[in-house]
């Protein structure tokens, strides 16, 4: 199974769950450090104080992103570091980790993916209402220009939000991401609020980097009926805009998904003049995410515990392995939605992994994963889906936010003591692949 010749092979990460030095360079206090010091919300109190150490070590984090034969790498910036208060005075500091960070990138000839935001929120903002507050619409606008101007003369891919499902959902209605909230009504108006705040920092971006390619990242969760009948189907159809045509179609028709807008009835939020044309600003790409499917009954109502088990294995954090849900999403994005150039964004699985007598970390399961996912890519693009590159979740193991440190997603093994990395043996597999261009 042979790849396009340009085809991207990465790996990606987030500034919270990797960078550590939370109170380094005038860095300011983010909706996570705060939500970790709250008990009872972050498995074993875990937090992100120190997570990987990257921002002390991301030298030695490219080389060996390098030895991988990795061509590109996806990161987000710390909003924070950059806007200590989330707006108004500039932290110079931390725009150079970044410029120092994209510079190493280059020189090791792999290209920065960079995301504006994943989920760490400046606190400041956070008390003025987060992004229930239009306020922190445009701060993140003008966030985006100073990314931009910074380093748009090196980075020419960005995406605006990580997931804005999870911010949204995750974060203000089930409760179990900062900032915690638990009411519907919020949580759909935070969800038009990143639509609209995407626009805006598109502007920016366009303005900034006219040469440059820029989207945003969605995460999908295909769903499927258990059985064929009819309250089967409409369960899956509604869980299905829920988890995946809801910012689908914000983004690329415009408007919500009518079916979904009458199921949230009163909570639904009233749009602004000028809303509609900020949300449907063109982008560049699509970032797909891409872990699992869910499996609906009638009945069933949007939230996961009512989802059906089936008798296929299942990964630490009890997510279905179904690669076939891969394929038919990114079908679904070339025929029904003409999506435009699309990217894995993030892709991969957590398991329970040892280091062996010899020191090596032997992640069968992972492997398997990725290597089903991959042709599920591949059959993908047989099809003609513009798919460009795939980057798989994570480089390394990391801070998995409510699970805390005891879900490992990485490609490379982190001893969390010592901050020693070890290439997994999926690791190996992968390194074979890019440098193949192929699936062995
Ligand atoms: O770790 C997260 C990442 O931050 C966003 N997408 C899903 C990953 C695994 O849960």
């Amino acid at each position: 199974m042979q790849f396009p010749d340009d085809f991207l092979w990465g790996a990606a990460t987030s500034s919270y769950q990797i960078e550590g030095a939370v109170n380094e360079d005038g860095r300011g206090e983010t909706i996570w450090d705060v939500f970790c010091r709250t008990p009872g919300k972050v498995a074993n109190g875990d937090t992100g104080d120190v997570a990987c150490d990257h921002y002390h070590r991301y030298k030695d984090d490219v080389a060996l992103m390098a030895s991988l034969g990795l061509k590109a790498y996806r990161f987000s910036v710390a909003w924070s570091r950059i806007f200590p208060e989330g707006r108004g005075r500039v932290e110079p500091r931390g725009l150079d980790f970044y410029d120092r960070l994209v510079d190493e990138l280059l020189a090791h000839r792999i290209t920065p993916f960079l995301t504006l935001y994943h989920w760490d929120l400046p606190q400041a903002l956070q008390d003025i209402g987060g992004w229930e507050n239009r306020d922190t619409l445009s701060a993140f606008a003008a966030y985006a220009d100073i990314v931009s101007r910074k380093l748009g003369d090196r980075v020419k891919h960005f995406a605006t939000h990580n997931e804005p499902f999870v911010i949204a959902f995750l974060g203000n209605w089930w409760g179990m991401h900062a900032p915690g909230k638990q009411d519907l009504a919020t949580a759909l108006l935070v969800s038009h609020h990143l639509m609209v705040s995407h626009g805006m920092a598109i502007d920016a971006l366009r303005a900034n980097v006219p040469d440059g390619q820029h989207g945003i990242v969605l995460n999908f969760t295909p769903s499927y009926p258990s059985t064929l009948s009819h309250a089967d189907r409409d369960a899956a159809r509604l869980v299905d805009g829920f988890n995946n045509r809801w910012f689908i179609n914000a983004i690329l028709r415009g408007h919500y998904p009518p079916d979904m807008a009458q199921h949230f009835g009163a909570a639904m939020f009233e749009m602004h003049d000028g809303d509609q044309a900020l949300m449907t600003r063109p982008i560049d790409f699509l970032g797909v995410n891409f872990y699992t499917r869910s499996v609906v009954r009638g009945g069933s109502g949007l939230f996961k515990e009512d989802y059906v088990k089936t008798d296929n294995e299942y990964t630490d954090i009890g997510w279905e392995v179904y690669p076939q849900a891969l394929f038919d999403l990114l079908m679904r994005l070339k025929t029904e939605y003409h999506a435009p150039a699309l990217y894995i964004t993030e892709n991969g699985s957590a398991w329970p992994d040892v280091v062996a007598a010899d020191g090596q970390i032997y992640d069968e399961a992972r492997e398997r994963y990725l290597r089903a996912h991959l042709a599920a890519c591949w059959r993908a693009i047989q099809e003609g889906v513009p798919l460009k590159g795939y980057f798989q979740w994570s480089l390394m193991d990391n801070f998995e936010w409510a699970e805390g440190y005891n879900k490992r997603f990485g490609m490379t093994y982190v001893d969390y003591a010592t901050q020693q990395r070890t290439l997994k043996q999926s690791a190996h597999f992968y390194q074979r692949v890019i440098a193949a261009n192929a699936l062995p």
